[in-house]
């Protein structure tokens, strides 16, 4: 039997009590069964949208600050969702790319430029 926290109940009885409390009695044993399977977390991508008036520059800047991008990379990010209209920056845990969104918001913002950015699930 597995119990709802992932431990495999192993008992000499028919019982579902389990302990000496119950009716298991003398000779009911618990014992942890190490688990194997590591379940991946789900990841997200961060987008980025194009929009008429944000700098190349900007964009190329906030890619190298908070996506690790090298120059090259960043303008290439940068032209591909200049020309198609959306791109990749990066694929992060949920909270980390909820926070790499509103960090990216907030710059811009201040920048008063209208660059978008949002969350898809991988
Ligand atoms: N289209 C913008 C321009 O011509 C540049 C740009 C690229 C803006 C990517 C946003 O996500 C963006 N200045």
């Amino acid at each position: 039997m597995i119990t709802p926290n992932g431990m495999t109940r192993m008992s000499d009885d028919k019982d579902q009590n389990g302990g000496n409390g119950g009716s298991g009695g003398p000779g009911t044993t618990v014992v942890a069964k190490p688990r194997t399977k590591t379940k991946k977390p789900a990841m997200y991508k961060v987008l980025m949208l194009n929009d008429d008036y944000t700098p190349m520059e900007f964009v190329v800047h906030v890619l190298e600050r908070f996506f690790q991008k090298n120059r090259d990379e960043a303008n290439r990010i940068m032209l591909h969702v200049h020309r198609r209209g959306v791109g990749v920056c990066g694929v992060f845990t949920y909270e980390v790319a909820e926070t790499k969104v509103t960090q990216v918001m907030d710059l811009a913002r201040q920048n008063q430029h209208p660059l978008q950015c949002t969350i898809e699930k991988e």
